[in-house]
This record gives C-alpha cells, sequence and structure tokens, in this order.
C-alpha cells in the first residue's frame, strides 16, 4: 500500500528562519512554495530524494492562524513533527481499504496538497499518536 515516505511535515513559528537552518544545516533545496488556505497553512517543500512513485521531502509549515491544526498543535505541543505522509499509487482507493479496517479518516475526500498531489488525513489516536498523511503525487508511477 505504502510505496515510500513522502514527507514528514514540521510545524514552526517562522518559516523563512526554519527554511534557512535546514538549508544550512542539512544542505537541503526549497523546491516548492504554497499557501494553502483550506489547510490554513503556509508552507515548503525540501526535496531529500526520488523514489517509487514521486519523491522524498521535509515539509515545514508555518499556521496562518492560531485556530488551523497546526495553530493548535504549536500551542499545545511546541514546534516539531506534525505528521507523517506515506505515497500511496491512488489516494481514494487505500483512504477506502484503511477506512474498512476501522481507522477513522479526517477527510471525506481527497484534498488538495502540496505540489498538486492529492491527500488525506487519518485520526492519529487510530495509528498509534501518529497524525497520517496519505499522499498521490501528482506523477504517476511508472508502470
Ligand atoms: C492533535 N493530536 C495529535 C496531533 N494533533 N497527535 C499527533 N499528531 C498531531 N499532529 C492529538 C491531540 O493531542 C489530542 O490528543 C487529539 O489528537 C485530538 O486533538 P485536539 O487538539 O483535541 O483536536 P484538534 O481540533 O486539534 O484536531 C486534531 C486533528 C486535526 C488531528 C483531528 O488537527 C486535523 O484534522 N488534522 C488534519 C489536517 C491537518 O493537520 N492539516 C495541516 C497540515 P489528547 O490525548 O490530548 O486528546 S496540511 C498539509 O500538511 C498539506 C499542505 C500537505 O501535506 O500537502
Amino acid at each position: 500500500m505504502f510505496m515510500r515516505i513522502d514527507h514528514i511535515g514540521i510545524a514552526c513559528h517562522d518559516l523563512e528562519e526554519k527554511i534557512a537552518l535546514f538549508e544550512q544545516t542539512f544542505e537541503l533545496t526549497v523546491v516548492a512554495r504554497e499557501t494553502n488556505e483550506e489547510q490554513g497553512v503556509k508552507e515548503a517543500m525540501l526535496h531529500i530524494a526520488d523514489g517509487e512513485g514521486g519523491g522524498s521531502y521535509i515539509q515545514l509549515l508555518e499556521p496562518l492562524s492560531a485556530d488551523s491544526p497546526v495553530g493548535k498543535f504549536l500551542a499545545k505541543r511546541g514546534e516539531g513533527v506534525h505528521h507523517v505522509a506515506f505515497g500511496v499509487p491512488d489516494v481514494a482507493e487505500a483512504m477506502q481499504q484503511i477506512g474498512g479496517k476501522g481507522v477513522r479518516l479526517l477527510d471525506e475526500r481527497p484534498r488538495h496538497g502540496s505540489m498538486g498531489s492529492s491527500i488525506a488525513f487519518l485520526h492519529p489516536k487510530d495509528v498509534g499518536g501518529m497524525l497520517t498523511e496519505l499522499v498521490q503525487a501528482a506523477r504517476q508511477p511508472r508502470t
């Protein structure tokens, strides 16, 4: 079902400061930036590697407001790993399979994610305390 780790999402207060930190410390490069109003975030993707069906990234997330998911997370837990995202070939199919096993889906249908991807979240309480994201990259796996 999972092809690769698509990204690790890291919540931060100051996106530009954390981009500079990750670029300088790990010699990573920002390959995409986006403001996603629906998700309440301003974000940057730093490329790590290419994998099956898409790439692997560090995703830095700054909240657009205090009452957004990332804003609430920062207030409660502070900066750090917010979610882990796994690449799947077909997000709607993965939602159906995983939902059928009793895991709560936080989205009724796939939503717009980074770099043209389709995404859906799973409730952290149903998967060992880890907010989990399913990602179907815009670039489809080679057949
Ligand atoms: C909350 N909890 C978490 C968590 N956020 N556990 C692990 N990781 C997280 N990130 C825990 C809380 O500690 C709490 O546990 C319980 O879940 C319920 O949390 P809450 O604070 O009462 O409830 P809410 O209203 O904050 O909702 C949490 C929930 C929400 C995960 C349902 O944040 C959500 O729907 N997230 C999905 C969307 C999202 O995160 N979007 C931002 C990234 P206790 O034990 O205290 O009861 S968007 C993104 O990343 C896009 C751009 C992309 O990748 O392309």
